[in-house]
């Protein structure tokens, strides 16, 4: 239920927040007129609100939309305009539009000055480098690249008749130092977006109450992965400023020794679904779509990812924790439910 609210209350308040309220703390807009689907400009027909061509939204010309509160910000393409419940799966798809899987998006942002990149998680195609990126161009825009995917099968998406959709979620923090900033991890699935969301705080060991700096880790809630349609992917881009900074909390965690989690149990590697995708393994690689600390240089990166094949939700993360025999290496949903709701509430 928070779930559901959490997300599409968001994407509906879209049209009104973004004309009043340009550029809060925490508020993000998209720039249809800045962003190009292989290589073509959107259009934009209201502030934050574009098109792939001139005329009525529709399955052939999808509309883009997004929207936020509290520096979460939610973006996504639909064949219409969506209601108070967000798009329905049907209005996902892309197929029949200019927005096919395999379309290479540009996509800019504009944001509070303040404001700092968390994280971004979207739905989208990962196999290749470069696919995948996110820049930060001045201290009020951000640009973010990405390759529309065929989506897998998944809790919203069953049985899976898309052929293609996108959305996206960016978190923004206050400040470059809090705790709840990964320094522009980026995340990846092909699991449609809708069935993501971000971790509630208190589900981080560096966030709970009182602190734990026994781990660090960053990471991501998905429910719904299909067991029998195939795994779905998920991708973690980590500058290595993230690793400096947990080092500095007294973490010992490195871009080598960084481990995969599913709801706290360790996958101990790629037997359980977790892949180190680095090559060399013991150095970060520059990436040219990625700057997301805006110093106009590629940021070393490291890159992993789990593939899942649950059906619950799992808390996905990436980091160290330490075998502290009082960690949680179990928790039923309804706990997670009851945490999220704690956060939220607060
Ligand atoms: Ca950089």
């Amino acid at each position: 239920m928070m779930r559901n609210a959490f997300h599409f209350t968001c994407v509906s308040l879209a049209f009104i927040l973004t004309a009043a309220h340009a550029q809060n703390p925490g508020s993000i807009t998209w720039d249809p007129k800045g962003s190009t689907h292989d290589g073509k400009p959107f259009v934009e027909v209201a502030a934050g609100v574009g098109l792939t061509k001139l005329g009525l939204p529709g399955s052939a010309n999808p509309a883009g939309a997004g929207g936020g509160s509290g520096g979460v910000y939610l973006f996504g393409f639909a064949s219409a305009v969506p209601g108070a419940n967000g798009p329905t799966i049907e209005q996902m798809e892309l197929g029949g539009s200019d927005l096919k899987a395999g379309t290479r998006l540009v996509l800019e942002f504009t944001k509070a000055e303040q404001d700092r990149i968390s994280f971004v998680a979207m739905m989208a195609d990962a196999s290749a480098p470069g696919n995948i990126g996110v820049r930060v161009l001045s201290p009020t825009r951000f640009q973010i690249t990405a390759t529309i995917v065929d989506p897998v099968l998944s809790e919203s998406n069953n049985p899976d008749n898309l052929t293609a959709a996108f959305g996206l979620i960016v978190q923004a923090s206050q400040g470059a130092t809090e705790l709840f900033n990964f320094r522009g991890t980026t995340f990846v699935t092909d699991m449609v977006w809708t069935d993501l969301e971000p971790l509630a705080l208190s589900e981080l060991p560096q966030l709970r109450d009182p602190a734990d700096f026994g781990g660090f880790t960053t990471g991501l809630a998905a429910k719904g992965v299909s067991a029998s349609g195939g795994t779905a992917s998920f991708s973690a881009f980590i500058p290595e400023a993230l690793f400096v900074a947990a080092r500095e909390y007294g973490v010992d965690v490195t871009g080598e020794n960084c481990l995969g989690y599913r709801s706290y149990v360790q996958l101990t590697g790629s037997e359980d679904g977790f892949h180190k995708l680095n090559v060399p393994a013991d150095q970060p690689q520059p990436a040219a779509t990625f700057d997301v600390d805006g110093n106009g240089a590629a940021d070393p990166m490291w890159s992993y990812r789990i593939t899942n094949s649950e059906w619950s939700r799992q808390a996905l993360m990436f980091g160290k924790i330490d075998s502290d025999p009082n960690s949680p290496t179990a928790v039923g949903h309804d706990t997670w439910g009851r945490l999220k709701e704690s956060v939220s509430g607060n």
